[in-house]
């Protein structure tokens, strides 16, 4: 029998892995995605299926995770076998600007999908993943964090995210449905949304290494994550849902680095120099050599990035460093793309973008590139 997978958030960045994932182990996939004024869906365009053939294995319905009798209806129509729950207002930074909204999205989305699984009578048919995240250990009260750790939200977003966390667990245990939540670390990848923190910097440096522009303003580069590669992390989320018994897990790849190393490695791999200006993070106008990195070192010159204090957060996770041990004893999960390796995936791809955009300029083609972010 054909399995049948429910996703929110398809249109985002693990929205279109998990999907190209979910069609490769023979599934139908539904996805939820938002009307908007543009198309919205340039992340799964490469795998659309014309809604005119006969049974197509991918289909789209328009949706919101505010409007419970849309999320009703899509639950009955489909009958999933697994939803994944990944839809989200997923920027730290703007849900100090729209909380409230964040709160709606990102916590009572979730108790809406659930409550409607239970009211379709659903809860021992469909089995559920919620897109939880390692911002819930915030100001971190241990190091490693693990399925254990205790939480301390430092943000609306994580605030609401604790609240989803709680209630999956809650639903578990209340109605015996299996209900999972995925402590996700950052993961990234070419199609990671242009305003995070590693998108931003491989997409800014790609712009400026051809002359579209002219500095790269960041925040808070001091900061430090547990980075891994989105199309591993996808993966472990179906995992999540094909065990016995629902159980939470921490995804992470148990590697730290810095946002400054980070713009590092993303300048070597382009071969350009960097200088760092402005106040208030340490080490400003130097370029820290990575230990054990035999890249060329860089000279101080050409491309500058400058501390721009718009970046810095109300309240700010200095760093954060996960344990993965859980999935890989449980589950056989290991990670199989690096940090390092996944920055020159992304760096290889905004410049073939950066390159495009630069050709189509020269020939009276093309509009300046969107800055903020
Ligand atoms: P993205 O921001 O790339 O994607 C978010 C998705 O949610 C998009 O498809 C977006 O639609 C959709 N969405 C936003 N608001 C609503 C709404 N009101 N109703 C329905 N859908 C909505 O996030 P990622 O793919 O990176 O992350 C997936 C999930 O995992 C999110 O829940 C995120 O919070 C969580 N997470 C992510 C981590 C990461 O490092 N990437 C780490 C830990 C957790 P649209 O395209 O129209 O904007
Ligand atoms: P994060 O990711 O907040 O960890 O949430 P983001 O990439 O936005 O920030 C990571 C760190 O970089 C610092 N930083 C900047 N961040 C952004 N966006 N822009 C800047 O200019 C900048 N300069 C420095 C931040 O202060 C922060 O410390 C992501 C999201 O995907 C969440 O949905 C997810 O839950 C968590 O990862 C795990």
């Amino acid at each position: 029998m054909t399995k049948r997978a429910l996703l929110t958030g398809i249109t985002g960045q693990d929205g279109s892995y998990l999907t190209e994932f979910l069609l490769e182990q023979g599934y139908e996939v539904h996805g939820i995605k938002r009307r908007a004024s543009l198309f919205n869906t340039q992340r799964i365009d490469h795998i659309y299926q014309d809604p005119h053939v006969e049974d197509p294995r991918l289909n789209l319905h328009y949706g919101d995770l505010t409007d419970t009798s849309n999320l009703t209806r899509i639950l009955q129509e489909v009958q999933p076998d697994e939803v994944y729950n990944l839809g989200a207002q997923s920027h730290v930074s703007v849900s100090f600007e729209v909380p409230e909204y964040t709160a709606d999205v990102d916590a009572i989305g979730t108790l809406r999908l659930l409550e409607a699984i239970r009211f379709l009578g659903l809860e021992q048919k469909t089995r559920f993943y919620q897109a939880s995240t390692s911002e819930l250990y915030g100001l971190v009260q241990e190091t490693p964090q693990k399925e254990t750790t205790p939480f301390y939200p430092r943000s609306p977003y994580a605030v609401a995210k604790l609240y989803s966390y709680w209630i999956t667990v809650n639903y578990r245990e209340a109605y015996g449905m299996y209900a999972c939540n995925g402590i996700l670390f950052n993961h990234e990848s070419p199609r990671r949304g242009e305003t995070f923190v590693t998108r931003k910097i491989t997409r800014g440096l790609a712009n400026i290494a051809q002359g579209l522009e002219e500095c790269l303003y960041m925040g808070n580069i001091d900061a430090k994550r547990d980075w891994g590669h989105a199309k591993d992390y996808v993966r472990m989320q179906w995992m999540m849902l094909q065990q016995e018994h629902a159980q939470d897990f921490v995804i992470a790849t148990g590697e730290q680095y810095s946002v400054r190393e980070f713009i590092i490695w993303s300048a070597r791999e382009m071969g350009i120099s960097l200088e760092f200006s402005g106040e208030g993070v340490d080490e400003i106008g130097t370029v820290t050599a990575l230990e054990g990195d035999d890249a060329p070192a860089l000279q101080p010159g050409a491309v500058i990035v400058r501390i721009d204090p718009r970046y810095f957060r109300p309240a700010e996770v200095e760093t954060l460093l996960g344990d993965p041990g859980k999935a890989k004893a449980e589950l056989g999960w290991e990670p199989q793309i690096t940090a390092r390796e996944m920055c020159a995936e992304m760096v290889a791809e905004d410049l073939k973008a950066a390159r495009r955009h630069a050709f189509l300029r020269e020939n009276g083609l093309a509009l300046p590139v969107a800055l903020e972010g």
